[in-house]
């Protein structure tokens, strides 16, 4: 069986016709994976929800073989609700209780952004789900919402009203729509992954992602680092002033069941295969002092 998982957004999108699509909808094959996001002492502090296609022939697809064809057909918006409502049955059989608060994001497309019921889905999503300490955050993408700015500034005093948290998604690599960050409350920008990759060959790219973190000091923002896959960019991230992770490094996205089982036995504190920069650095130092 095939496993395109983890192949990103920008696969090949396979043909799909609409019936295809239709029926996947009637089975409920749209599931949510979990992808940790973790604070600078490597916890977890909150999950991106991921869409993926459990295709009965070619195994687990991810959003690049499919995402565009839904999105074509007007069926994303529905695809979304779907895979919410599964989120939601899952954490409650999870029976999970948090200790600390926690955030769930998830991408929204321009169809959800304009129905105009988005607040109103999020509110029913947590409903009865370890309010107060449960967040959700919509993340908004920088390119292809393309609200104005009314309706944005509409839609983002609707959020903070509902304690909805707002993410400006694949930070720097849209059609820097700056008057988004103007037009309310934002509280996250995630800083594409491009940066990140591109960071050790070319210096500039520090200096752009310290000038991320400053705009996002003005903005009070937190700015979240995608794709983090090596120790090394986790380290340096941390030395520019990141404070918040997401990636391959620390977690790949994964499928409920272990998302809850991990979130249930605490394994959260511990970075999965990754070490604490401060802990390598330690350990570095006492072999060469061996
Ligand atoms: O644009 P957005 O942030 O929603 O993209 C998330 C996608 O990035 C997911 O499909 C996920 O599988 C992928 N992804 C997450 N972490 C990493 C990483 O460390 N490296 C790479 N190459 N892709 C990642
Ligand atoms: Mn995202």
């Amino acid at each position: 069986m095939l496993d395109l998982a983890s192949t990103g957004p920008q696969a090949g999108t396979l043909p799909i016709s609409r019936a295809q699509l239709l029926q996947a909808l009637r089975l409920r094959q749209f599931t949510p994976f979990f992808q940790p996001i973790v604070a600078a002492d490597g916890n977890w502090i909150g999950a991106e929800i991921l869409m993926r296609w459990q295709h009965p022939h070619a195994g687990v697809l991810a959003p690049g073989h499919f995402l565009a064809r839904l999105d074509e057909e007007e069926l994303l918006a529905t695809a979304t609700r779907q895979m919410l409502r599964q989120v939601r049955l899952a954490w409650v059989q999870s029976r999970l209780k948090l200790q600390q608060p926690f955030v769930l994001s998830f991408n929204i497309c321009r169809q959800l952004l304009q129905d105009g019921s988005l607040v109103a889905h999020c509110q029913t999503l947590l409903h009865g789900l370890q309010e107060g300490k449960l967040q959700l955050m919509i993340e908004m993408p920088e390119r292809g919402g393309d609200l104005d700015p009314a309706t944005c500034g509409r839609l983002f005093a609707q959020c903070e009203r509902a304690g909805i948290a707002v993410a400006i998604d694949d930070f720097g690599v849209g059609d820097a729509r700056l008057h988004q960050l103007a037009s309310g409350r934002i509280d996250c920008l995630k800083l594409d992954r491009s940066f990140v990759t591109a960071m050790h060959s070319n210096s500039m790219y520090s200096r752009l992602i310290e000038k991320v973190v400053a705009l996002a000091n003005v903005l009070e923002a937190n700015v979240t680092a995608e794709g983090i896959e090596t120790l090394a960019q986790w380290q340096d991230l941390l030395r520019i002033g990141v404070r918040q992770f997401q990636g391959y490094y620390f977690a790949r996205p994964l499928a409920a069941p272990d998302f809850f089982r991990r979130m249930n036995r605490s394994e959260r504190r511990a970075v999965c295969h990754g070490r604490h920069p401060t802990a390598a650095a330690t350990e570095r130092g006492r072999h060469h002092g061996s």
